[in-house]
């Protein structure tokens, strides 16, 4: 007989709200600027940084959870402070490959703002910091924008089997960005 995929141990996992650090993660993805490209308003900007260090855009921190139905995925964002010309760094966003599922994101440190759009137009630039809650309904796209001068860090929790579709927030873009201007956010 198949064993149910689902199956699987419970456990804890210590979360460092300072350092926006899990204590024990299975996988760590690592978005650099050259992971970026196309992503930003200004392409000859994101160039001089990928030739001058090509420095961490974000990093997320996950356990191994069963990616199927009835699971809740958890993980940890952490999205460094920086500017790609006067564009605030970010990440790349994407739709839910299950389009219909939602997720939250419980800010811990930092501040910044949650954009989400749908495939036919809308498009909200949510505030999230230090103790506040941004809920993604399904459907919407989503991309987090760090405008602090300190990490973004971000707890987020999203249904086992929604899987990640980046391909169409790559042809489409958001639109809106926010940028740095005069040292104050300001979106366009
Ligand atoms: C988050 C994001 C994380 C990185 O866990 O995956 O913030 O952003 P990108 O996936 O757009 O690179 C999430 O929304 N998961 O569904
Ligand atoms: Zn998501």
């Amino acid at each position: 007989m198949m064993e149910n995929p689902a199956l699987c141990m419970p456990f804890g996992v210590d979360i460092d709200l300072i350092k926006g650090a899990m204590g024990d993660p299975d996988r760590v993805i690592v978005r650099k600027a050259s992971n970026m490209i196309g992503m930003y308003a200004d392409e000859a900007a994101l160039s001089r940084l990928i030739e001058h260090g090509d420095p961490v855009h974000y990093e997320v921190f996950e356990k191994a959870i069963p990616d199927v139905e009835g699971h809740l995925i958890i993980c940890i964002s952490k999205l460094y402070p920086g500017k790609v010309g006067e564009e605030y760094y970010m990440t790349k966003g994407h739709y839910h490959m299950v389009a219909g599922t939602a997720e939250i994101y419980l800010g811990v440190a930092g501040q910044g703002f949650m954009l989400m759009k749908t495939s036919d137009g809308k498009c909200v630039a949510e505030p999230i910091r230090h103790g506040r809650m941004v809920y993604v309904p399904p459907y919407w796209a989503h991309r987090s924008i760090n405008t602090d001068d300190v990490p973004l860090v971000s707890f987020c929790v999203y249904p086992g089997g929604a899987g990640h579709n980046y391909g169409d927030i790559e042809k489409e873009g958001f639109p809106k960005r926010i940028f740095n201007k005069h040292g104050v956010p300001v979106t366009q």
